[in-house]
């Protein structure tokens, strides 16, 4: 397949004013309209009127009122090229699609009943030709008709103008979008939904029309979605000064959706997944999820909607961005300091689990592309994860309020336009007066970059100095990297654990946190008046997406753990603690040594489990080991089940010295009464929930029946999945493991007509310790599993093979022979998904040679098969490259 680079850009050769459509709407067959009138770009070097369609049968193509003969224009793969325009056409082109059978989920496409679109990145093609690109900006106009039973509810952007009866069981609804708006943000939604509304004032004093719509039979699920829509737009009138621009706001949920949600303009779509919430379906998480994608798509309202971008390489200019806003809209909501800080730890978790492999491995790319086969590839946690520690670290170098003076900058400049990454950068620097020239290579160079620190301290001039090294290893295509312009976050703690003050240059008196900014290859920065050798505190609050180096004793991680001022270091020295050992631990189960757990360690872990004056949220967060992906990172060859063997250990060993604390904390977190997903309650579940979870690792009959009594009188999803979670888990006497499968199989009789719990139904399995390929396979044959439903295929398969690593990786190769299956199934229904699986190989590279044998049998399996779309051969060429 076929590269497109950054570099060959070239603007339109014509720019579209206004686009009509009308669609006559059918599950079989939808006829659609489009009269377009286009107008030449003087300043193009493209001189034709290029069009993009993607499997649309053509009916009509006039050109200012004249049938177009096939001479006049030329058809190459989806690009089609009229030669020899006018200065201003109409173009009336008349098309053929059929929804039904539109499995891959882009375009126009069927729902349980419904019509659903989805155009990012490029499916507007799918349902007409069209100059389908970010920087062709229009004013939509559309006409919808269809049957009134199977269609009574039809919406499209913008504000409605007109509906109507067509008198033969037909009706039809005209929408008109005021804004000019790229392709990609196009929606038409019609079916059998039903909504909750409500009027809401803004702060300029204008009444807005908030909609939430469901499939019938869901609507005592759409309030938290409502509440969270209403909590985005005050947030952004408060924070950015940002207002809703039209009189009416929709969000409708489908369960059929390939990602998460979609901003198309005044009319979000949604996977249900992030709608619907009651406390018998919803977990805490999934709560939270859904106040944030809410808010996510909201924000794009303005970040990705009325600026845009120029080009798809520029896809994070609005995903990084909107990413930083939705992250600091949660924040913002808990409102306290360890309240952010538990919100920045989950992040960066995230960040460090699945980016910084990303990074390390054959699909590495800058948070700026310079290349791309399939755009839909490019969807990345590098472009939006690290995308928004990108702008972060605006933030960082700007503060609070100079940021906010570079995002009035950015859409004073840019407000209607399309836009690229380098023009947010400069507005941070023209507004901030910065020179942020190096602060480029953040999104021209791929890799996470190494940060190693060393210190001396002098005692007789009671100087500390902090030496800073970066580097960064090679990516693909990058061999060599030049320094970064990288923040650095530090405090100095005194032997009482306090913050020791900073003189410094860039300090003023009285700071105890002062950003450095490495920009050099080796930096040594300089503290003067150091009463005593401090114990640092780097990288506060992640300042930079970096991976850091310091060569920290136990005891200093243990002074960091219970004292640091900074939560997020408290928290990072504690994962630090636990990494040490769990590598020791790793080694020694891969030597056949005995394994043991030092009480140094134990006692840190006791004493924070124990303080409570730390938010339960913060002890839950410190108290859950690395991951064993976080794990695999430690290691240049990877050996998946002792990493498992060790993780397992550990826990145990916590549980085992830990029971009466874990005891106590289980019952001091207790939340009787009413649920509320808010962020007090939410915190003393997950602290209560952890603690049954290690509870469970210990095998005696109380923690099940504990577990059990848990799982019975449960009034909420959150406890009663923690509960069957420990059930399942449970490594006790093989007689309980009966009353275990009573009970994941009465979760399922309970909740199978609800589709997003049956989803956590399979995923709990496919990730249990116990489920190996076979059971797996099983699995896919229960009447509930299908892989046409991207929730239901990543549930189970998606979840085995990225989240139950010991079991995936099985020694036989059969896991990497069931992917290979997988991706070649789902490739003929759905590209996207497919290819988003293929990426569970990614990293074949780090195994044993005999894994890797493997691996790479089951990559050259996926490669050879015939009809390959370019998404999945985009991967898998990348990975074996
Ligand atoms: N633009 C969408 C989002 O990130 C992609 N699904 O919200
Ligand atoms: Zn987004």
């Amino acid at each position: 397949p076929q590269a497109i680079y950054r570099k060959d850009y070239v603007a339109p050769g014509f720019w579209v004013d206004t686009v009509e459509m009308g669609l006559d709407l059918g599950l079989e067959q939808t006829y659609v309209a489009t009269r377009m009138t286009l107008r030449r770009n003087p300043d193009s070097t493209e001189k034709d009127i290029v069009l993009f369609g993607d499997g649309l049968k053509t009916l009509q193509l006039r050109l200012n009122g004249v049938n177009l003969k096939k001479s006049q224009y030329s058809i190459q793969g989806e690009t089609m090229r009229i030669p020899d325009a006018p200065d201003d056409v109409v173009l009336e082109i008349e098309t053929l699609i059929q929804p039904v059978k539109n499995t891959a989920l882009s375009g126009l496409y069927a729902s349980a009943g419904n019509l659903i679109t989805q155009c990012e990145a490029e499916g507007f093609r799918r349902i007409t030709w069209f100059p389908d690109r970010p920087d062709v900006m229009a004013k939509y106009t559309v006409l919808l008709r269809a049957d009134k039973k199977a269609f009574p509810v039809l919406l499209s952007n913008g504000n409605l103008i007109e509906e109507g009866d067509l008198g033969d069981g037909r009706h039809y609804a005209k929408w008109e979008d005021p804004f000019f708006k790229p392709s990609y943000l196009f929606a038409i939604v019609a079916g059998k939904l039903v909504c909750q509304e409500e009027t809401f004032r803004l702060q300029d004093g204008r009444d807005a029309l908030l909609q939430v719509w469901v499939e019938p039979g869901n609507l005592d699920k759409t309030d938290h979605a409502m509440q969270s829509l209403k909590k985005s737009i005050r947030w952004d009138e408060e924070r950015f000064g940002l207002e809703l621009d039209l009189d009416r706001f929709m969000i409708v949920a489908t369960g059929d959706f390939n990602m998460g949600a979609m901003e198309n303009k005044g009319l979000n779509i949604f996977n249900t997944k992030y709608v619907l919430a009651n406390p018998s379906i919803a977990t805490d998480i999934d709560y939270a999820g859904i106040e944030s994608v809410v808010g996510h798509e909201y924000f794009h309202n303005w970040t990705g909607n009325r600026v845009t971008c120029r080009d798809w390489f520029q896809l994070s200019l609005k995903e990084g961005l909107t990413v930083f806003r939705d992250q600091e809209f949660s924040a913002d909501l808990v409102g306290t300091a360890t309240g952010r800080a538990v919100k920045r730890i989950e992040d960066v978790r995230v960040l460090r689990q699945v980016q910084f492999s990303e990074d390390a491995g054959p699909m590495a790319h800058p948070v700026r592309p310079d290349s791309f086969v399939e755009i839909n590839n490019f969807y990345t946690v590098t472009i939006y994860e690290k995308g928004s520690e990108v702008v972060r670290m605006y933030y960082t170098l700007l503060g609070h309020d100079g940021f906010r003076k570079g995002m009035d900058l950015y859409f004073a400049r840019h407000d209607g336009q399309a836009v690229e990454c380098d023009d947010f950068r400069a507005a941070m620097a023209d507004a901030g007066g910065r020179d942020l020239t190096q602060f480029e290579r953040w999104y021209s160079q791929a890799g996470t970059p190494r940060v190693h620190a060393s210190a001396v301290y002098n005692a007789d001039e009671k100087t500390y100095a902090l030496t800073l090294t970066q580097s960064c290893p090679a990516t693909p295509g990058q061999a060599e990297k030049l320094p970064f312009h990288i923040p650095v976050t530090v405090g100095l703690l005194g032997a009482d654990g306090r913050d020791l003050p900073l003189h410094t240059d860039g300090a003023q008196a009285g700071q105890t946190s002062v950003v450095l900014e490495l920009t050099e290859a080796s930096q040594t920065f300089v503290f003067r008046d150091v009463a005593e050798e401090p114990v640092p505190s780097l990288l506060r609050n992640f300042s930079a997406p970096v991976v850091l180096h310091f060569d920290y004793s136990d005891a200093q991680l243990a002074h960091l753990l219970a004292h640091d001022s900074d939560p997020f270091n408290r928290w990072e020295a504690g994962q630090r603690l636990a990494t040490r050992r769990l590598v020791k631990l790793t080694q020694a189960v891969q030597a056949g040594e005995a394994l043991a757990l030092d009480e140094m360690f134990l006692e840190a872990l006791r004493n924070t489990l124990n303080d409570t004056t730390l938010d339960p949220a913060f002890r839950e967060l410190v108290l859950t080991l690395p991951s064993e992906l976080v794990i695999a990172e430690e290691f240049d060859e990877v050996d998946p089940q002792a990493i498992h063997t060790a993780r397992q250990y550990a826990r145990a060993a916590i549980s085992d010295a830990l029971r009466g604390d874990l005891l106590t904390a289980y019952e001091n977190n207790l939340t009787p009464g009413a649920y509320s997903p808010d962020a007090e309650p939410a915190a003393k579940r997950a602290l209560k929930n952890l603690a049954l979870s290690y509870l469970a690792d210990w095998p005696q009959q109380a923690t099940f029946e504990l577990a059990l009594t848990q799982f019975d009188e449960a009034e909420n999803m959150t406890d009663r999945l923690a509960a069957l979670h420990a059930l399942v888990n449970f490594k006790g006497d093989p007689k309980l493991k009966k009353a275990a499968d009573k009970a994941l199989a009465q979760f399922y009789k309970k909740f199978a007509k609800e589709a997003l719990v049956v989803d956590k139904w399979f995923m709990l399995q496919a990730v249990a310790e116990t489920t190996d390929v076979a059971r797996v396979r099983e699995l896919m044959q229960h009447p509930a599993f299908t892989l046409n439903n991207p929730n239901r295929a990543r549930s189970l398969t998606f979840s085995f093979c990225n989240a139950n690593p010991s079991q995936f990786h099985a020694p036989d190769g059969s896991g990497y022979a069931l992917w290979a299956e997988l991706v070649i199934a789902l490739n003929k229904i759905n590209p996207q998904v497919a290819a988003r699986l293929a990426r569970s190989m990614d990293r074949w590279k780090k195994y044993s040679p005999a894994l890797q044998q493997k691996m790479k049998a089951a990559l050259e399996k996926v490669a050879g098969t015939k009809k390959l779309s370019k998404d999945v051969a985009e991967v898998v060429t990348k990975a074996l490259a």
